[in-house]
């Protein structure tokens, strides 16, 4: 019918969906230079993992090439990856952050 509804006045409604922000996965990159210990402290303390947790990502990292350390608004992903580049840039170490929208 012209009314684009269902047969011989039949409504059919369409299912109000509340927008959801984009979420943003930050990878973690692998490189042959930075020192384990060193991203274990950057996980620990700028995406709030255990110790343990930490050595886990950072084996995998290591292991696999790169690894989601987190996901996040736009804005936070944003400034967990400048966080992680300065503290890389100031030690002088080739540590790669970037975010992916999910
Ligand atoms: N591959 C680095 C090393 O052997 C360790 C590392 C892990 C670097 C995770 C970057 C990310 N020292």
């Amino acid at each position: 019918p012209p009314d684009g509804g269902g047969e011989a006045g039949v409504a059919v409604k369409t299912k109000p969906r509340t927008q959801r922000p984009p979420m943003y996965k930050v990878l973690l990159l692998n490189d042959d230079f930075t020192p384990m210990e060193f991203v274990v402290h950057i996980l620990e303390r700028l995406f709030g993992m255990t110790h343990a947790q930490a050595i886990e990502i950072m084996l995998t990292v290591h292991r696999k090439g790169v690894a989601v350390v987190g996901v996040f608004s736009h804005e936070i992903a944003e400034t967990k990856v400048a966080q992680v580049m300065e503290l890389a840039r100031r030690q002088q170490h080739p540590l790669q952050c970037t975010m992916e929208k999910e």
